[in-house]
């Protein structure tokens, strides 16, 4: 069933005046994973997925000339893993506005092409509306904006206030006795931000045990190294000693991602961070781990280098 918030993307990239170059082509929209694939199909099925994402996003990002590429591929993973496998969420329930959906919230607001180009392998969004992205009348903005996409949770995008507006989410389904799960993903900058460490109070005080902060450990912030910058370590004791659970995954394995998902929410009541290391970038050669690549843009020659990359990856996992 095409849900009708869908019918209005695909209307409004039909409408748009400006739409950017086609891809070189349509990427897969594979959709959920099917319920019954065993572990090893689910892992290679999100792997694939997540590299068709990538070819996508800097595509979109080479033809319109702006983005967050970096940032945008340390947390396509887990994205991927979260809206193709483990959230409890469907472009049905979102049309419906169904309550007991799990809900995501993109705190780092900047990776908004990230979630755009994973809503369209969900089926959420239409292929054709990642060719309007950032022209004028669009409604996929650089940052993501909740009144013009359903899937959208909250508005996001001045960093500091995804976790608060999740915290009152889970909050929310506490007190409905809901045992939904609100996920809001944090960059690792962004964690300076003062509101960050209030909500995170707050949430194990209240016990929201059903909210689960995915970090995106991928070292560095605009123009610079984390540690460098405002040091975040030892974060995992910083966090247990808040009274959070926290789990530590390599944010680009798949495995480690779905059963860090798995084990939440908490049986002990707390809320739970999970602490993805990843690399900026990753698995771009000339990307990945470099702190240029924050806000930069792959020449033409760059996401042609880029999509041969991904190429390989997609033929080892054929
Ligand atoms: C309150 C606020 N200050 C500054 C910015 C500008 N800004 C956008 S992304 C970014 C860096 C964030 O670093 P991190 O959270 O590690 O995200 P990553 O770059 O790794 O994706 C900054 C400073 C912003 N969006 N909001
Ligand atoms: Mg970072």
């Amino acid at each position: 069933m095409v849900a009708a918030a869908y019918r209005e993307l695909a209307a409004a990239a039909e409408a748009s005046v400006s739409l950017l170059p086609e891809p070189d082509r349509e990427m897969e929209v594979s959709g959920r994973v099917p319920a019954g694939a065993s572990r090893e199909d689910r892992i290679r099925a999100l792997e694939r997925a997540a590299t068709e994402i990538r070819r996508r996003s800097i595509q979109t990002v080479g033809a319109v000339g702006a983005g967050h590429i970096g940032g945008e591929f340390s947390i396509i993973d887990a994205l991927t893993a979260l809206y193709l496998s483990e959230m409890n969420i469907s472009p049905e329930q979102v049309e419906a506005a169904d309550p007991e959906r799990d809900r995501l919230v993109l705190s780092k607001g900047h990776a908004a092409n990230a979630l755009y180009t994973v809503l369209v392998a969900g089926g959420y969004v239409p292929a054709k509306s990642l060719r309007t992205f950032l022209q004028p009348e669009s409604l996929l903005n650089g940052h993501p904006a909740k009144t013009k996409i359903k899937a959208v949770e909250a508005s996001t995008g001045p960093l500091g206030h995804g976790l608060p507006i999740a915290a009152g989410m889970a909050m929310s389904a506490k007190l409905d006795g809901s045992p939904r799960r609100t996920f809001v993903l944090l960059g690792d900058g962004e964690m300076q931000e003062g509101s960050n460490w209030e909500a995170i109070m707050f949430a194990a005080h209240q016990r929201l045990g059903g909210l689960v902060a995915v970090l995106d450990r991928n070292r560095l912030q605009q123009g610079a190294r984390v540690e460098d910058t405002n040091s975040l370590e030892p974060m995992p004791e910083k966090m247990r000693a808040f009274g959070w659970e926290v789990i530590e995954v390599d944010g680009h394995n798949f495995g480690e991602l779905l059963d860090a998902f798995a084990a939440t929410p908490a049986p002990s009541g707390k809320p739970t961070m999970i602490i993805a290391h990843t690399d900026k970038g990753t698995p771009v050669s000339y990307m990945r781990d470099n702190v240029a690549w924050h806000h930069k843009v792959p020449s033409a020659e760059q996401v042609e280098i880029a999509l041969q990359e991904l190429d390989a990856i997609l033929e080892e996992t054929n």
